[in-house]
């Protein structure tokens, strides 16, 4: 158990033990019977005197809120940041100042287009909102895992929405954006196509959210103590590498485990296995706002690394889980305004639009203006102010005032030494119009394709074609295919000719590459990779022990999957083979061939696991089963006894994508 934080020990004060304590209403009335409401006779009508059934059955009928506009299906953990140095030339932040006290967080997790209980491996976007609980109040960090947004101003956001949601007629299809309305509002809309490469990309179905980079996506502004700004875009890095599943695997994992996200990050921090995240940042000085070819305001655009690299300046890992899904990760209530002092805005018209947005949504979602006293949204420090009731207010103010200026209570509270908004000036007529730095539509998507590797290019491609062969209507399909070739002949060539449309016409591309763009350069290591050992009756355990020690010995899972629950050969089985999914684990080792390779279920479970690039090895008479599986060619595929180094290697690798599974039917 991680130290205790000031939130956490906050938190006592609303814990509910799961004690043995007898039942009452909810007015502290012993209840002596739960099970039979109170009726006129054995088969008599029930009497409305019954207070305890009322009770029961009408906080039953209004335990439902409603669910988040958009990311509504999130998972949460708490964590701690720890500053490397203090950044006192840059920012008054208290939090971002000392170096001795870590500052409790709470993360939540989540996807945008779907219903609270839609899967969690679709193509999407994902939130990744940090509440840092510092000395001096709420910092959040509301970002998401791709550096960029679909508009740039936050007016279009309702239509934004509404295009990608589920269509109105019928309500299809959930959580998807291979639809019609969609695309639509992309042909008509290119501003968002900077961000639809990155949602063709495999960064929208991360392998787990501990290995997801997150991004305040906005230029937001840090301020020191003599009130001198700095523009600062917030990086999130994993400690793990930043990772991705594969698309075909991404559909069968949405029946096998429509919970894989949200079940990975909970057992990872059960296990101790604590996700980390180094924050970084990227800093320009305010000198420097006009030297790019973009506009620092323009939420469609990064700063590429190689222009401003990134700064390391702490690290947060997540060490603890909630207790109570509905009272902390449903009520959690993120706020882009819920800034500190030395932390500021800058007139991103996309950022100026959320400080409107949070605080309204969720006035109505949580029932009032009270909610920042939900045990989780509070403050660690002292709230003193002279707002007032409304409902569910549970302070209980004792003061005879609540009016600024007053004498009777001397004045308090009293506004001083407080944030102060830095003092920018600002002139301009009335006016609804974009800045023309903002009308380059495609410069960075180019950019973005340039830097993919070729795995990642194909991916791309493939993205598109499954999301535009979802399209009824014709004219969209083209609509899209025309902008693709003012990204990239080769991007617009190969979907285009998978739709069956003539090619567009081509623009001059711009050269240039982002090589932090591309996924393939990451930390390797099998540190919780899950991985299915298939074993039967007759299985050599000694082999299976072997590689499992080494393995596990590195941080990895193993989990063993044979045709029965019980023991093979002295090891506990973990999961019946007809209960088991290949699209469930990073790597498989097939240890049995004689009763497996037999079993179509088991030659599918290692042609599946090929079919998605893993890694697969075998030992003892495992490589009878390899052979039944009739793989097309053996990259990746690890035989032979004593493989555990060489197999742990290809593991930590992640996938073989440059495999050839073009032929392989799974
Ligand atoms: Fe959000 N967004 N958003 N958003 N957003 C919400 O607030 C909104 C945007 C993000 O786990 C809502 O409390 C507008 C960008 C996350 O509770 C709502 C615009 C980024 C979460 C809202 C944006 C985000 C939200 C819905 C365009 C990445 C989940 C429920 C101007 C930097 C937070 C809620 C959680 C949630 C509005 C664009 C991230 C409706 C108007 C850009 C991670 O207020």
């Amino acid at each position: 158990m991680p130290d205790r934080d000031a939130k956490d020990r906050q938190l006592d004060g609303s814990r509910v033990p799961s004690d043995k304590l007898n039942m009452t209403t909810d007015q502290g009335i012993r209840v002596d019977d739960t099970d039979n409401s109170l009726r006129a006779g054995t088969r008599g009508p029930t009497i409305m005197e019954d207070f305890h059934f009322r009770e029961k059955l009408t906080r039953f009928d209004h335990e439902r809120i409603p669910e988040r506009v958009v990311h509504a299906r999130g998972a949460g953990a708490y964590g701690v940041f720890q500053l490397y140095e203090p950044l006192g030339d840059l920012t008054s932040a208290a939090f971002l100042n000392d170096t001795s006290t870590p500052t409790p967080t709470f993360v939540r997790f989540s996807t945008v287009a779907g219903s609270r209980g839609s899967a969690d491996t679709v193509r999407d976007v994902r939130g990744f909102a940090t509440k840092f609980y510092t000395t001096q109040g709420n910092f959040d960090l509301v970002g998401n895992n791709f550096p960029v947004f679909f508009i740039q101003d936050g007016i279009k956001f309702p239509d934004f929405v509404h295009a990608v949601k589920p269509e109105p007629h019928n309500e299809i299809p959930q959580a998807q954006s291979a639809h019609d309305t969609f695309w639509d509002f992309v042909q008509l809309q290119p501003e968002s196509l900077h961000m639809i490469m990155w949602l063709m990309s495999d960064r929208a179905i991360p392998r787990s959210y501990r290995m997801m980079q997150g991004f305040g996506v906005h230029t937001f502004r840090l301020v020191n103590a003599s009130g001198q700004g700095t523009f600062v875009k917030w990086h999130w890095r994993p400690v793990l590498g930043t990772y991705s599943l594969v698309w075909d695997e991404v559909l069968r994992i949405q029946g096998n485990d429509p919970d894989y996200n949200r079940r990975d990050l909970w057992e990872a921090i059960e296990r101790g296995a604590y996700p980390e995240y180094e924050l970084c940042v990227q800093l320009v000085p305010e000198s420097r706002e006009h030297d790019f070819d973009f506009d620092l305001l323009d939420a469609t655009k990064i700063i590429p690394e190689e222009l401003v690299p990134l700064r390391p300046i702490g690290r947060m890992t997540l060490n603890r889980n909630p207790q109570n899904f509905f009272a902390e990760t449903e009520q959690v209530a993120f706020h882009t305004a819920n800034v500190v002092p030395g932390i500021d805005f800058t007139n991103d018209p996309l950022l100026q639009a959320r400080n409107f947005s949070y605080l309204d949504t969720q006035l109505l979602r949580l029932a009032g203006p009270n909610f920042p006293q939900i045990p989780i949204n509070r403050p660690i420090n002292e709230v003193r102010n002279d707002q007032r009731d409304g409902f569910h207010q549970h302070l209980i103010h004792e003061s005879r005032t609540s009016y600024a200026p007053n004498s009777i209570s001397g004045g308090c509270p009293a506004a001083m030494d407080g944030y102060r908004h830095y003092q920018e000036k600002v002139e301009g007529h009335k006016i609804r119009m974009r800045s023309p730095s903002f009308e380059d539509h495609y410069s960075q998507a180019t950019l973005f394709w340039n830097s993919m590797s070729n795995w990642e290019k194909q991916h791309i491609v493939a993205a598109f074609l499954f999301e535009l062969g979802h399209v009824e209507r014709k004219p969209i399909k083209e609509g899209v295919v025309r902008h693709l070739g003012q990204i990239h002949p080769d991007l617009a060539t190969q979907v285009a000719e998978g739709l069956g449309l003539p090619a567009p016409a081509m623009a001059q591309v711009h050269a240039g590459t982002s090589p932090a763009l591309s996924m393939t350069d990451q930390p390797q290591s099998v540190a919780t990779r899950k991985i299915a050992i298939l074993m039967a009756d007759g299985t050599d355990a000694a082999e299976v022990t072997a590689l499992r020690e080494t393995l596990e010995g590195r941080g990895a899972i193993c989990e063993v999957i044979a045709p029965a629950e019980g023991t093979v050969g002295g090891i506990r089985v973990d999961r019946q083979l007809g209960a088991a999914s290949s699209v469930l684990y990073d790597a498989v080792v097939a240890a049995d061939g004689q009763a497996l390779a037999p079993l179509g279920r088991a030659q599918f479970f290692v042609k599946e696991a090929f079919k998605h690039g893993k890694a697969i090895g075998a030992v003892g008479t495992g490589r009878e089963l390899i052979e039944a599986a009739r793989l097309p060619n053996f990259v990746g595929v690890v035989m032979g006894d004593g493989i555990a180094e060489k197999f742990a290697t290809a593991v930590a690798g992640h996938r073989f994508h440059e495999r050839d599974v073009a032929a392989v039917p799974a």
